[in-house]
């Protein structure tokens, strides 16, 4: 760890009142894949996720459970920490915002943000989403056929008249908008930037931020018959992960956040109301909110009523950890809405990874175990073919740094399958089988050149997939310190007679049993 190049990158935090599905699998899978890529690399990284345990929409169905919203959550957010063991996240923190760390830290905002003016008291008179936890304008909802209003999101929207704070959000559009000039990059992709900017443009209102028809949240410092609004309380869990309101240590250290990633139905509340929010209080905004798409399930939505929701769960019992992980990144070109199908799936698992990742590793090594007596073997003198695939692999780290640097994970595993695809046309070509008796020492060199192509597939997909990278990295004989990037290229070239391990399939086929 260098500690000089840091990097923090945030998960939204779940609301608890759901059990996880495979759509918060994915928005974490991606920072962890990205966090893990980010300290390979040499940075010092924080990466953080959690629960957003406050809200009426918690509180109702702490309600429903017939329990105390508190005990509620303490059973219900164990649901999203099971998550990560289950998905192998790395993060290096997990936050509620029930702890006491973040219930100062929020109330330490709103002081500020009052004490700078930007916080009034008012009354609220319009239509709330539970659901949404967000404030609709009359103008954006339709009536369904039984009378209820509707928001754009498909939620039921009721009346809510209360006194409120107000957060002077109208004042902010033009130094938004300045902000999002100054900073192209701060909201991606780019078609979701554009419409950030053209709802800003359209002109914003001032921003109902406390309740008081119900009890489940952090109380308004000095004035405790409020309670924070849901989003301001759970935005601020960014600043309370790295130490807010001290603002010395980590938050020195991390903050402004390089990534907030989102899913693009938050995209609004993280590109606009907190920049503003932090603005206002005179804190850094973050440096960029990534909106990925959207998961169907056999193109369908996902929904409890049609029952096809999917739980992390049952993809990893029926395909496998690191398979589930590089499907869904690999799958959809990342930022666009996705189809989960079995029968991709399948495909992805048969032909990416058992026929291509896996056979080119599998007949590799066992030529190698078989062969060159258990151990990496001598290479002679290089030809053109083994420079030029040996150059593919030494030259990926480059591409997949910058993709990943754009998040955009497909592209970075279209660049290392290029190269898989390279391997197995080498071995076909070269023909090691064949060298055996005829040129032995031309099989060696072919074997080598294979190995050490495998050594930088293997360190590259560390991040997708861990377990079975490491696998390969284990049958190569490369201890831990031997899996940085700092390890590609000739830094780290495989030592002729190292001793290696018998060789193992890593990437099984999928045998569907209906039809096996
Ligand atoms: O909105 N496809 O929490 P939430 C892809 N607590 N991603 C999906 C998805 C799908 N079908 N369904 C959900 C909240 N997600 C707030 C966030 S942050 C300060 C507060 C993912 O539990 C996606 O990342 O409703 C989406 O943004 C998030 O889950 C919403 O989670």
């Amino acid at each position: 760890m260098t500690g000089s190049k840091t990097f923090y990158l945030t998960t939204p935090i779940y609301y608890v009142n759901d059990v996880p599905h495979i759509g918060h699998a994915y928005t974490t899978l991606a920072c962890d894949v990205l966090a893990r890529f980010m300290r390979l690399d040499g940075y010092d990284v924080k990466f953080l996720t959690g629960t957003d345990e406050h809200g009426q929409k918690v509180e109702k169905s702490a309600m429903n459970a017939g329990i105390a919203p508190q005990e509620f959550t303490d059973r219900v957010s164990q649901n999203f920490r099971d998550l990560v063991s289950l998905m192998n996240y790395s993060n290096d923190d997990f936050i509620r915002t029930t702890e006491p760390r973040h219930i100062a830290s929020v109330q330490e905002l709103w002081r500020r943000l009052e004490s700078a003016g930007e916080i009034y008291l008012g009354s609220y008179a319009g239509w709330y989403s539970v659901r949404d936890e967000a404030f609709y304008g009359e103008d954006e909802l339709t009536t369904s056929p039984s009378g209820k209003k509707i928001a754009p999101t498909g939620a039921e929207c009721e009346w809510v008249e209360e006194p409120s704070y107000f957060f002077r959000l109208s004042a902010w559009q033009d130094r938004l908008l300045e902000f999002y000039e100054q900073n192209p990059d701060f909201i991606a992709p780019a078609g979701k930037r554009n419409e950030v900017m053209a709802f800003v443009k359209s002109g914003l209102k001032d921003l109902s931020v406390s309740r008081t028809t119900f009890k489940w949240g952090i109380p308004v410092p000095g004035n405790p018959d409020h309670i924070m609004y849901v989003w301001l309380d759970a935005l601020a869990n960014y600043i309370t992960a790295v130490g807010f309101p001290d603002e010395s240590g980590e938050y020195a250290r991390y903050w402004p956040a390089n990534l907030h990633m989102v899913g693009k139905d938050i995209l609004r509340f993280h590109a606009v109301y907190w920049p503003a929010f932090l603005m206002a209080a005179k804190l850094a905004p973050p440096k960029r909110v990534f909106a990925h798409g959207w998961w169907t399930i056999e193109g369908q939505k996902m929904s409890k009523s049609l029952g096809n929701v999917i739980a992390p769960e049952t993809l990893v019992n029926t395909y496998g950890l690191d398979q589930t992980r590089y499907f869904l990144l690999r799958e959809v070109p990342f930022g666009n809405d996705g189809d989960f199908s079995h029968k991709q799936m399948v495909q992805r698992i048969n032909g990416n990874l058992a026929n291509d990742y896996g056979n080119l590793v599998q007949r590799s090594l066992s030529m190698i175990g078989k062969n060159c007596g258990a151990a990496v073997p001598q290479p002679g003198a290089f030809t053109e073919a083994d420079d030029a695939l040996l150059g593919a692999a030494r030259n990926l780290l480059p591409i997949v740094r910058a993709e990943f640097q754009a998040q955009a994970f497909h592209k970075a595993l279209d660049a290392i399958w290029a190269v898989i695809g390279d391997g197995n046309r080498y071995v076909d070509e070269q023909a090691p089988w064949a060298l055996k008796k005829t040129d032995p020492a031309r099989m060696a060199t072919v074997l080598y050149v294979l190995a050490e192509t495998i050594r930088h597939l293997a360190i590259l997909t560390q991040p997708i997939m861990p377990e079975a990278s490491a696998r390969i990295l284990d049958q190569l004989a490369q201890g831990p310190d031997a899996r940085g990037f700092d390890r590609l290229g000739a830094a780290g070239a495989l030592v002729p007679g190292t001793p290696l391990p018998t060789p193992q399939g890593v990437f099984p086929r999928y045998v569907d049993e209906a039809k096996s």
